[in-house]
């Protein structure tokens, strides 16, 4: 530190400025002319320098030699994990000051909008793959504050599957596609992925996890996210409380079922994608809330776990999750490559009153992510591409390098210094970044400490928390993927782990995969693991059906009055509504009129892209829509996908007919039928509160329906 210590008045203030008005000048709007990268004017794009019209190509051509190898660079390296992915910018604004527990700047004042942009991701698959695949998603958003800024580096799953950094290279090449024929794509359903876990026990918790719905979200929109380590926040006084971060979706947490999933991955690889943009192009601006599990030093002692083991939460009902403030999404990128390809995260991006622990999975990361893009992005200085560069000044001695886009003025690169006048100086600790002072000493050793040794009790929690729907699609995701592990030692394996977590769970699992339990019984119902209700996903959302689509299935002749009353409920409701029919064009309703606008053909909309189906009334509709392959599937499909369905007057036929309705059997819960038909605003009503409960993974005979 300089002797002469720095005044507040010397300081550069701190100033808003929005991210998004700060990106406006980069960004380009088509231009009249077409030119060369010299600004030289372009006559001919269409043919390269030539000897004669059939002579051969000149090298001369410096036209098409530009072009041609600015084309042969356009590729950078994919990210070695979460290579799929896709952003937002939005904001962020906190409830009220958290000034007790951190310095931060951006958590102090609610009036504070901070700019965000946020990219989620997969993890196995390559920038081509399906979005809907079982995978944990990646959720980083780098927080644009005006003390610099913020990265939090999250998932959709508060745990991982290692506990320390230096086994994550072995873990990414067991679970990337397998070396010798790159198969498979965008799945974990292979050997090599299923042999590393069965010999790395504390993946135990992670798998659980995994196997669940949280890792086939219906949306980025309707899934939480998790800084997973324990950080330090450290307020103006210099006192550090550790915390764990969340973000909880005000839309709930949803999942898809499993055959949806693998169906939409051909259906639309780009579902959530796509998503998330029409969902921001509509208003319907994405939303969650901060969290923070705050615990102070001295509780930290009173847990059964250790706090720096990335393997373990801490169940909210242990300690609550506080919610301190909320982030929006509301524009989507300009261009994908320019900023959600170019974008760089890092966990080590802190702001002053954010500080680290000794986690050694969060201590490994701080080196992986700069040096990740330093290959990525050609360079040290990434930091000043437009989506990288802070909104707040920056400014220090480092100079050169590849890509460098500053033109620094004076002689002056080095501090200190007296021929610049000693600027720019040290900033003052109230205004810089202090380490926070924890004491640290031990012996040098490659060792792990012994609190980090209980891999089974939060993995049989999570068992435990989940419903019984919730749990039948553990066991069919556990047998699906080592279904499609050919090594029989290795499936054997895993259930033998299994047997660790749950008797049951492993039971159900072996007999799926023909195979007889061995070894020690493991952990029955009755062996004492509280369980810890916040992580079933069922219930969340208190029933709101905002942004749930709807289709309507109809052909002409369709009741539309009914037609229309179904979906204004619908859309007052918050849902979107597309009418699919056998063709495009209009829809002749069998009062005459105007035709109704189709929005789609179940073709290009299959029942994979809604949440919910109904059927209104009309008899000539009926008949076509009976006579059409693609919308007997289309309510089959839903219905296997325990999809809310409703029905009107004639249209409850079509039901009758695939066997969702049978006479004289009480409809299943979620099937929905006014057998008069008409414009029924009670159908209306129970049709909106089934879709707010999401799916009805109980219906007992889905398992019938065909594929
Ligand atoms: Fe990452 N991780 N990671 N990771 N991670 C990367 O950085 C790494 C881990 C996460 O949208 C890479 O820029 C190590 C946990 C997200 O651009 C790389 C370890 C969590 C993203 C890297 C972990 C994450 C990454 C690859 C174990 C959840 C995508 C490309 C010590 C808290 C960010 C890149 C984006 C990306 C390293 C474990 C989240 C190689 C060494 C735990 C969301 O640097």
């Amino acid at each position: 530190m300089n002797s002469s210590k720095p005044q507040d008045a010397d300081v550069t203030p701190i100033q808003a400025v929005s991210k998004v008005a700060e990106l406006e000048p980069n960004r380009e709007a088509p231009a009249a002319m077409l030119t060369t990268n010299q600004g030289v004017g372009i006559v001919d794009n269409q043919n390269t320098l030539k000897a004669g019209t059939r002579g051969p190509s000149l090298l001369e051509d410096f036209i098409y030699r530009e072009k041609i190898t600015h084309f042969d660079h356009e590729r950078i390296p994919e990210r070695v994990v979460h290579a799929r992915g896709h952003g937002a910018h939005g904001y962020f604004q906190v409830y009220e000051s958290l000034a007790p527990y951190t310095r931060a700047h951006f958590l102090q004042d609610p009036a504070v909008r901070t700019p965000v942009f946020v990219r989620f991701s997969t993890v196995q698959g390559s920038r081509g793959s399906a979005d809907t695949v079982r995978d944990v998603r990646g959720f980083a958003t780098k927080f644009y504050t005006q003390e610099g800024i913020f990265d939090l580096v999250a998932n959709n799953i508060p745990v991982f599957f290692i506990q320390d950094a230096i086994k994550f290279p072995d873990l990414v090449h067991a679970l990337k596609p397998e070396p010798h024929n790159e198969v498979p794509q965008g799945s974990t359903a292979h050997d090599t992925f299923w042999d590393y876990i069965s010999v790395t026990p504390e993946s135990a918790h992670m798998i659980m996890w995994a196997m669940s719905d949280r890792a086939i979200p219906r949306s980025n929109r309707m899934m939480e996210g998790f800084g997973v380590h324990t950080f330090r926040l450290v307020n103006a006084e210099g006192v550090s409380t550790f915390v764990k971060f969340h973000w909880k979706p005000l839309l709930g947490i949803h999942g898809l079922s499993w055959d949806e999933a693998q169906t939409l991955a051909g259906r639309d690889p780009d579902f959530h994608r796509r998503d998330l943009w029409e969902a921001i192009e509509t208003g319907n601006y994405p939303e969650w809330e901060l969290g923070l599990q705050l615990i102070t030093e001295e509780d930290m002692d009173k847990l059964d776990f250790d706090l720096l083991d990335s393997t373990k939460i801490i169940p909210e009902e242990i300690i609550p999750v506080k919610r301190v403030g909320k982030m929006v999404l509301n524009r989507n990128p300009d261009y994908f490559f320019g900023e959600t390809e170019q974008v760089a995260f890092h966990i080590g991006h802190v702001v002053p009153g954010i500080d680290f622990t000794n986690d050694p999975l969060l201590q490994g990361r701080l080196f992986s992510y700069t040096d990740t893009q330093l290959l990525r992005l050609g360079g040290p200085n990434f930091h000043q591409i437009p989506i990288n560069r802070p909104i707040n000044p920056v400014y220090n001695n480092q100079r050169d390098g590849f890509h460098q886009h500053r033109i620094y003025t004076g002689r002056v690169a080095y501090e200190p210094n007296t021929l610049a006048g000693g600027l720019p100086k040290e900033a003052p600790p109230e205004r810089g970044f202090v380490t926070y002072p924890d004491a640290e000493s031990g012996p040098k050793l490659r060792d792990r400490s012994h609190t980090f040794m209980d891999h089974y009790t939060q993995a049989r929690m999570f068992w435990l928390s989940m419903t019984q729907p919730e749990q039948d699609h553990i066991v069919e995701a556990f047998s699906f993927e080592l279904g499609r592990v050919e090594t029989v030692t290795v499936r054997a394996r895993i259930v033998t782990m299994l047997q660790q977590v749950d008797a049951t769970l492993a039971q159900r699992v072996a007999d799926n995969l023909g195979l007889a339990l061995e070894g020690q019984p493991g952990p029955t119902a009755s062996t004492e693991v509280m369980p810890s209700p916040a992580l079933s996903m069922i219930g969340t959302g208190n029933g709101t059906i905002r942004t749930r689509k709807v289709a309507i299935l109809a052909a002409d002749g369709v009741d539309v009055d009914g037609l229309k009353a179904m979906k204004e409920g619908l859309e007052a409701a918050g849902a979107l509504t597309k009418i699919i029919s056998v063709r495009l064009g209009g829809l002749v309703g069998a009062q005459g009129g105007p035709g109704l606008p189709i929005d789609a053909t179940p073709k290009t909309m299959p029942s994979v892209m809604f949440d919910a189906v109904f059927v209104p009334c009309g008899p000539d509709s009926l008949e076509v829509l009976k006579a059409n392959g693609d919308m007997l599937h289309f309510v089959m499909e839903a219905y296997k996908h325990c999809k809310p369905i409703a029905a009107a007057g004639y249209g409850v036929d079509l039901l009758r007919m695939t066997g969702i309705v049978q006479d004289g059997v009480p409809p299943q819960d979620g099937v929905l039928l006014a057998e008069k038909g008409g414009a029924d605003k009670a159908l209306a009503q129970q049709f909106v509160q089934a879709i707010g409960m999401h799916r009805f993974w109980m219906r007992a005979d889905k398992m019938q329906i065909p594929a």
